[in-house]
């Protein structure tokens, strides 16, 4: 089932994230964009990042923020559905997700006691190549020490020896236990817990495909009222289902300027020229179907294309009718979206 979803899976080392990610990834068809993984990739080849972290990965610390920051952020810039597997960990990194307007579907938190956590990892294996998780006694590979995909040789990381993982273990509690209560605090968390991986997934399984079916429900109430026009004249493509295209659709005026240019940058959509006009909904400027025009003191909507909006001295109350609050217009939307749920509901 393909989808949009943005998730967080939070966890203790070895509670099973790489394990669950791998299978939600294959069933959401979602990028999983392990931090572990990145980092062991610059160890293994040797770049100037890999130096700087092998030793504190190896000796169970934590990385420091702006560097985890830098190199796991881009990977999710662009892409509409991912899966962020080991990053944020620290409330800083929580941070630097809002300061950048990332937006959350949900956090899967793993709660997996401590007890068994110890007693896996000792078995752990990994394919370095991939990241490709087995477990001697769990999931072992076909062959043993040998990847099932590739036939590459599996390896043990070094920070699974025992001091390390308690190591970890203690790091965790101190670090990223905090943003278990920053995440509930939004109410984006979703805990699960269990001693097994096949005990969790299911349950995880079953709630994301409820999160989908909502996310696709939500999207046509909207696109109804736009021209489906999947390929821009730049080549952007854009699903009829891709919830990016029905931001501000319905939406005929916008006052607020802040809350306009932060669901401007929220939505990955073109900035043409911040403060002059912005293109949103369907594409860049010249292909979008509503306009956000930002003047020194108000925000305006409006059907137009770029220049034409301009031309027009920006905004004709007259014509166009009269603004109202971006609050008005949340509430409107909200309306919209509880009816169309009841109409599927009904049917
Ligand atoms: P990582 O790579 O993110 P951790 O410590 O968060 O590492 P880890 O060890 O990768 O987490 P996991 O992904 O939660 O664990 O667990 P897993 O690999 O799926 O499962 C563990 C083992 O148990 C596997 O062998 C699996 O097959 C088995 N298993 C799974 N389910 C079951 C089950 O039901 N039963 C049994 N018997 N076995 C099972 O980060 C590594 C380091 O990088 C740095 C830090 O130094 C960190 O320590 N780092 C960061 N530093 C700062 N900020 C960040 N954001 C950072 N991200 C990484
Ligand atoms: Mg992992």
């Amino acid at each position: 089932m393909a989808s949009r979803l943005r998730l967080i899976i939070l966890g203790a080392p070895g509670s099973g994230k790489g394990t669950i990610s791998s299978r939600i990834v294959r069933d959401f068809k979602l990028k999983h964009v392990s931090s572990g993984d990145i980092l062991r990739a610059n160890v293994d080849k040797g770049t100037p990042t890999g130096f700087q972290v092998k030793s504190l990965i190896a000796s169970g610390q934590y990385v420091p923020d702006e560097l985890m920051t830098r190199i796991v952020l881009p990977e999710v810039a662009g892409s509409s559905g991912w899966l962020l597997d080991g990053y944020p960990r620290t409330l800083q990194q929580c941070k630097a997700m809002e300061e950048r307007n990332i937006n959350l579907d949900k956090v899967i938190n793993l709660n997996v006691p401590f007890s068994v956590i110890i007693n896996r990892l000792k078995y752990r294996w990994i394919h370095p190549g991939s990241g490709r998780v087995y477990n001697l006694e769990f999931n072992p590979p076909k062959k043993l020490y040998v990847d099932d995909l590739t036939g590459e040789n599996l390896i043990q990381r070094p920070d699974d020896r025992e001091e390390v993982v308690l190591k970890r273990l203690k790091e965790y509690e101190k670090q990223t236990k905090p943003i278990i209560d920053y995440f509930a605090s939004k109410s984006l968390l979703a805990t699960y817990t269990g001693e097994t991986s096949d005990y969790l997934w299911p349950l995880i399984r079953d709630d994301l495909e409820v999160d989908v079916k909502k996310q696709a429900a939500l999207a046509p109430a909207h696109l109804q009222e736009v021209n489906t026009e999947p390929v821009t004249h730049t080549g952007q493509q854009f699903a009829v289902d891709d919830p990016r295209r029905v931001r501000f659709v319905g939406m005929s005026k916008l006052v607020n300027k802040n809350i306009a240019m932060k669901l401007v940058h929220e939505d990955p959509i073109v900035v043409a020229e911040q403060r002059v006009v912005c293109s949103s909904s369907a594409g860049p400027l010249g292909h979008p179907k509503i306009y956000i025009n930002i003047d020194s003191n108000e925000v305006h909507t409006c059907g137009y294309s770029g220049r034409r909006f301009i031309r027009k001295k920006f905004y004709d109350e007259a014509k166009h009718g009269k603004s109202i609050t971006y609050n008005q217009y949340l509430d409107e939307l909200r309306k919209q979206e509880q009816k169309f749920i009841t109409s599927k509901v009904n049917n």
